[in-house]
This record gives C-alpha cells, structure tokens and sequence, in this order.
C-alpha cells in the first residue's frame, strides 16, 4: 500500500499513439484524467480506502484520446471509469457507492439516519449548484454566486459539532464536492481576484482540514494548468 505522506508518482497520461492495458485481465483499472473533477472524486475514495495497490490508476489524456478507450473500455467515452470483474462502470456518484461497498477499506457513508439524509439532500444539490457556478462565468461571478457559496456554509454549520466536514466526519459527500470547490476557489482567485472564504469561516475551515486529509492531497489539480484550461473552455480565450 501507497504509505500515507508519499506522493503517488503520476504516470503520464496515455494518449492517441499509447496501446491499451490488457483490458479485462483481472487488474481493477480506475481510468481518469488528472484534470476531470468527477474523476477526481473516485480517486479520493480509492486513495482514502487504502486501495492504492488494488486498483490502478489508468490516467487519459482527454485532448487526445485513445480510440481504444470508446471502443473497448468505455463507450460513453468519459472519465471517471471503473474496470472491475470483467465490467466498466461509470458515473462518479454511482462509482464512489460502489467502490465504497465492494471494496475493502473504512466506509465513507455514515451510519445514522440523520446524516444520510442529510448526505442525499447535498448531493442531490451539487449538479444545480456547480451549473449554477460555471453559468456565471461571462457575467459576475463573484455577486451572483453568493448564494451557492452561502448555502455550503450554511450546510456546514449542520453538524458543526460532530467536525468540520459536511457531516461531521469526512464521508462521500466532501469526496463529492471539494474537486469542485477546490477548482473554484483557483479561478475565483485567480481570474477575478476573490477569495470565496471571505466571510464563510466554515467553508475557510473545511477546505483546510481537507487540506490535511492526505487521500485527498494527492489528488489536488494542478493550478497553474487549470487556470489554462479555465480560460481556454469558460472564458474562450487562447
Ligand atoms: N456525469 C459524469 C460526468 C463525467 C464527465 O463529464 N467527464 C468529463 C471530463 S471532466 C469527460 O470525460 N468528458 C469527455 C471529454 O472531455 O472528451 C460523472 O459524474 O462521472
């Protein structure tokens, strides 16, 4: 097992010209790109469930695809899927249950009743509230977000007592959303020059003790490159 602390070296990313695995040979295969935030979510909860040795990270490069990925692993030809006992799966709130069920490893659903609802209801909010996110990046972010930022501090403040994280332990639904956060937080900052933690010290808390949660650490995407991509997809600048 990947020892805690020791940063996962990152393959490059297989491309147009790369050969396949051998596809379908017993290796649990995670295919994702360093970049996707969906992908990211599956890649937390494999590092956090101590399965580094168990399932493998199989990185593509997503402006240059191998066909092979449409053909035999994937036809829905994203990112994030799960190569496992002679299947492929998909969806990153689906593959997060399912690496969590049948994978060994600490559980990141809560039992009590309480905070499974509650986990339901964030996430059945998190599509709106990332649309709602990237819909305003021609116009003014920074007003017209306000509320998606303030409905994440609010929610933070739920089970407070328990800890910083959404459900008070750290559970798939901080696995779900921080990939987003953490890519907000980058352009906000970078592009418009706003901090999104002003005046949320709950959010401000959150990010940090995440921060510290090292199956997550691993996984953080590269700013600088992101920054690019931002610019390029969001804003249509070259
Ligand atoms: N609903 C899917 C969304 C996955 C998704 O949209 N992935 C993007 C990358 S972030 C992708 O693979 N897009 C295809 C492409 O870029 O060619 C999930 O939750 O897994």
């Amino acid at each position: 097992m990947a020892t805690a602390g020791v940063k996962e070296v990152r393959t490059p990313s297989l491309n147009s010209t790369s050969e396949p695995p051998s596809l379908f040979d017993g290796t649990s295969r995670l295919y994702i790109s360093y970049t996707c935030p969906y992908a990211q979510r599956v890649w937390i909860i494999r590092n956090y469930k101590g399965l580094q040795d168990k399932i493998q990270l199989v990185p593509i490069d997503l402006q240059d695809k191998p066909a092979w990925y449409k053909e035999k692993v994937y036809p829905q030809n994203k990112v994030p899927s799960l190569e496992h006992n002679g299947k492929v799966l998909g969806e990153s709130l689906d593959l997060i249950k399912y690496v969590d069920a049948n994978f060994e490893g600490p559980s990141l659903f809560p039992t009590d009743p309480a905070k499974r609802e509650f986990g339901e209801q964030l996430i059945s909010y998190i599509d709106k509230m990332t649309a709602d996110v990237y819909s305003t990046f021609k116009q003014d972010p920074v007003q017209q977000t306000c509320h998606s930022f303030d409905y994440l501090e609010d929610a933070l403040g739920k089970f407070d007592e328990d800890g910083p994280f959404f459900l008070g332990e750290f559970s798939w639904v901080d696995v779900a959303y921080i990939p987003f956060v953490e890519r907000f937080q980058i352009v906000f900052s970078e592009a418009y020059k706003h901090d999104i933690t002003a005046g949320r010290p709950k959010l401000a808390a959150w990010i940090e003790e995440l921060d510290k949660v090292d199956a997550y650490k691993q996984t953080k995407v590269n700013p600088q490159e992101f920054v690019e991509v931002f610019k390029k997809r969001f804003l249509g600048q070259q």
